[in-house]
């Protein structure tokens, strides 16, 4: 399921001022070199029937308005990004796996959650966006799809306030008369050369000759087109920086199968991994612990902590309970000892900025 907030600084510019709202609104960075310099960081859906743009530059914005009644504000990140930290909040909850891709924008993975049934995914987005209306009284557009891919492409089709959901056996059809620009990788220029191939849809792309596509942008990019054309996508939601990982390695005095040893070497590396945990503001959910033997073969052990955690005492009692389980799986003494925290983020970290913010009056 992707959830993107529509129209969202204008909209949210709407929420704190609802006298605007019936006019167009376009929320600007001004650069402050003449007045009007600068660039649309968005607009409203009724400033959009004017023909205003993001990226455009303000002055042509100001042109297209300028016989009607308009609303033109400038940036209000923190504004925001308060906003935006509370609706992820509540994002979260809805789901196991979450992804946050830029500042309204959400990747949910609900499978599980729902038990893979797209009407139980219909009904729970639905739920959703009802939430954050009633809590923030914003508008969003869902889709839901097999992959992000086309969870993606349905969230984008029906906007504002839009729910598009297509099941696997939708997902060829719906795909097909799409125009080739909304494939996500096509861009301006890919999407020129494209037409110059007489490729104007999505079912186009998918009939078209690999062998040309891949003539034209090479291997990668002709099977990343093909697969798209087809909805074919396997990439994962996964959580902010769950690729990244703290870890540290360190050689004991002598080879030891002393546990009492092996741990106080072993919470020395915690003490400088929690180190790194507290500077960055992150939190961790898993613990690993790695060995090198005495014969130098490697081992290791983790475990999944229930949530996030940024706690030394829970790392160092699971790294203790963990050494102790690798040695009882082994008779060889240890030679090097390893500690290791992965599925790092900052949510945590935003919950505690978010009660703070609440908490100010
Ligand atoms: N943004 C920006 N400059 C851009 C594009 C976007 O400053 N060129 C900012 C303003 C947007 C926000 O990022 O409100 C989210 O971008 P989206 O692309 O999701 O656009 P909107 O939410 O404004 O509109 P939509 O309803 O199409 O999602
Ligand atoms: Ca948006």
């Amino acid at each position: 399921m992707l959830v993107d907030l529509d129209y969202f600084f204008a909209q949210a510019e709407e929420v704190r001022n609802p006298s605007i709202r019936d006019k167009p609104v376009v929320v600007c960075v001004y650069s402050g070199r003449t007045a009007d310099s600068g660039a649309v960081s968005t607009a409203n859906y009724l400033a959009r029937k004017y023909g205003v743009k993001s990226g455009m530059p303000i002055f042509m914005a100001k042109s297209k308005l300028e016989s009607v009644d308009s609303i033109f504000l400038p940036v209000d990140h923190e504004y925001y990004d308060a906003v935006s930290d509370r609706i992820m909040v509540l994002l979260r909850r809805y789901t196991d796996v979450f992804e946050q891709v830029g500042i309204d924008e959400a990747y949910l993975d609900v499978s599980h959650r729902v038990d893979e049934d797209f009407a139980k995914g219909e009904l729970l987005a639905q739920q959703i966006k009802r939430e954050i209306t009633r809590t923030e009284h914003l508008t969003c557009s869902v889709g839901i799809g097999p992959n992000k891919l086309v969870a993606k492409i349905a969230a984008d089709i029906r906007k504002p306030d839009g729910l598009t959901v297509v099941k696997p056996e939708q997902m060829r059809e719906f795909l097909a008369p799409l125009p080739i620009g909304s494939l996500l990788g096509v861009g301006k220029k890919t999407e020129k050369r494209m037409l110059s191939l007489g490729i104007r849809t999505v079912g186009d792309l998918s009939r078209f000759d690999v062998q040309t596509l891949s003539s034209v942008f090479g291997k990668n990019g002709a099977a990343y087109f093909h697969n798209a054309s087809m909805g074919i996508d396997e990439e994962p939601v996964k959580e902010a920086g769950e690729t990244e990982s703290i870890s540290r390695i360190a050689t004991l005095k002598e080879n030891t199968r002393d546990l009492q040893v092996v741990v106080d070497k072993a919470y020395a590396l915690c003490a400088d991994v929690h180190s790194d945990v507290l500077k960055r503001g992150l939190v961790f959910r898993s613990v690993t612990v790695l060995a090198v033997m005495a014969d130098m073969s490697v081992r290791n052990k983790s475990l999944s902590l229930g949530g996030g955690t940024s706690d030394i005492g829970v790392f160092k009692s699971t790294v203790k309970d963990l050494l102790s389980k690798l040695l009882k799986e082994s008779d060889q003494p240890i030679r090097r000892v390893g500690v290791k925290i992965a599925q790092l983020s900052k949510t945590e970290v935003a919950q505690e900025r978010l009660t703070k913010f609440l908490e100010t009056p």
